[in-house]
This record gives structure tokens, C-alpha cells and sequence, in this order.
């Protein structure tokens, strides 16, 4: 049995963590959401919220690695085109002054191939590692996710990026929904508001755990086997 202690129970609730059923996903660590001049920052949030989990993650990441775990990399974009662009999503972005598709300094704001769009050079991706792109908030809509953790037999996943109320917890309640065993790791989190990542991650925890479990780096990097 291997677990890591994690409120509000000890994670994964079988007792089945090992290198060939548990991913890591790393979520939405680029320029746009965590670099100065990307969409974040032309929104006007403080950019420390977004780059606090850099550290922890590359932490996690460093620990995963030579231990065989799937790796798997997200980034929200869209096609230069804009054909996979809702309208109201358009429009709201625009509404802050940080229009999706517009120029800004890091290119064209949240667009498949600008310079903004990357994934942050301290977490670049290695060969082999899965990177998914992905259109909405989730993970799993309009992309080959689900197939991918299928088709490798995994079972736990393990979250981090950001942000944590809006992509990674997108995320995590659509893999739970599916089946997914998951465990957020608070630090290797952050959001725009404070106290939106506090209140996402006591929601984890409500009803037995009812999107999965918390714990942080420092703990989950302890207990793994
Ligand atoms: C947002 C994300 N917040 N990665 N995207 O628009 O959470």
C-alpha cells in the first residue's frame, strides 16, 4: 500500500500510487498566465499569485521525473484563426482589456504559437512528456485526454498549475467524474484572488472529498514511494 498523507484522507483512497498508473498534470504554466506582458498581467493581477507554484512544481517535477511518472503538460490557446473561440469568450476578455486573439506585448493574446502561449521556460516540457492543447478551461473537453490516460492505464492524477479556481479545478472535477482518483497539490497551485485559491481548495475537501483529496509539495514528495 503507498499513500500520501492528505486531507481529508490519505490519497490515493486504494492505496494504489505507483510510477505506471499515476500522472502529473501540469496546467496552463505559461506566459500568458504567469509571464509579464501575457494575459494575466494585461488583465492587471499580480503576477506573484501565478508564479508562486513555480518553485513547488519544478520541485515535484524534478522528484516525478526519474521515477518513471507520466508527465503531462497542458496550455489554453486557441487557433490563429479564432474558429475555436466562442464569441462570448471574445468578448468578455475584451471587456478587461486583454481581448484573446488582440496584439500584446507577448504576441497575440492566448494564441496557438505566439510567444505568450508557451509554457514558461523553467518548466519547458521535456521530449517525450505530453503536452495537451486545449481550448477551454478543462482539460479534457475538445481534446484527446481521456484516451491518453486510458490507453496508459492511469488511474491517479496528481494536479498542479494554475489557476486554481478556474482550469485546474475544471479540471479536477471532470476527472472525477470520470473515475480519476486526484490529488491537487496546494502550493503547487496559485490564483488571482487569494481567496478564491483557499475557498477551491476547501471545496476539495467538503463531503468526504468529494472532487478527491489536498496535500502540498513538501508532504506529497515525502510519502512517495
Ligand atoms: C483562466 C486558467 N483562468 N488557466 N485560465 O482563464 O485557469
Amino acid at each position: 500500500m503507498a499513500t500520501i498523507a492528505s486531507d481529508p484522507y490519505p490519497w490515493p483512497f486504494d492505496g494504489s500510487l505507483a510510477p505506471g498508473n499515476t500522472a502529473l498534470i501540469v496546467i496552463d504554466m505559461q506566459i500568458d498566465f504567469c509571464g509579464v506582458g501575457g494575459y494575466v498581467d494585461k488583465m492587471g493581477y499580480d503576477l506573484s499569485l501565478t508564479r508562486a507554484p513555480i518553485g513547488p512544481i519544478s520541485a515535484v517535477l524534478a522528484a516525478l521525473r526519474p521515477k518513471g511518472y507520466t508527465i503531462i503538460h497542458t496550455r489554453e490557446g486557441h487557433r490563429p484563426d479564432l474558429s475555436d473561440l466562442p464569441a462570448n469568450k471574445r468578448w468578455r476578455s475584451r471587456q478587461i482589456g486583454a481581448g484573446i486573439g488582440d496584439p500584446g506585448p507577448c504576441g497575440r493574446i492566448l494564441t496557438r504559437g505566439e510567444p505568450g502561449w508557451e509554457i514558461i521556460p523553467d518548466l519547458a516540457p521535456l521530449p517525450g512528456e505530453i503536452v495537451i492543447d486545449k481550448p477551454g478551461k478543462g482539460s479534457f473537453y475538445a481534446t484527446d485526454l481521456e484516451l491518453i490516460l486510458r490507453t496508459r492505464g492511469i488511474c491517479n492524477i496528481v494536479l498542479s498549475g494554475i489557476t486554481t479556481d478556474v482550469c485546474v479545478h475544471t479540471t479536477m472535477r471532470d476527472a472525477n467524474d470520470r473515475g480519476f482518483e486526484c490529488l491537487l497539490l496546494s502550493d503547487c497551485c496559485g490564483a488571482t484572488d487569494p481567496g478564491n485559491h483557499a475557498a477551491a481548495l476547501h471545496m476539495i475537501k467538503m463531503q468526504g472529498g468529494v472532487f478527491g483529496a489536498v496535500s502540498d509539495s513538501t508532504t506529497f514528495l515525502a510519502g512517495l514511494p
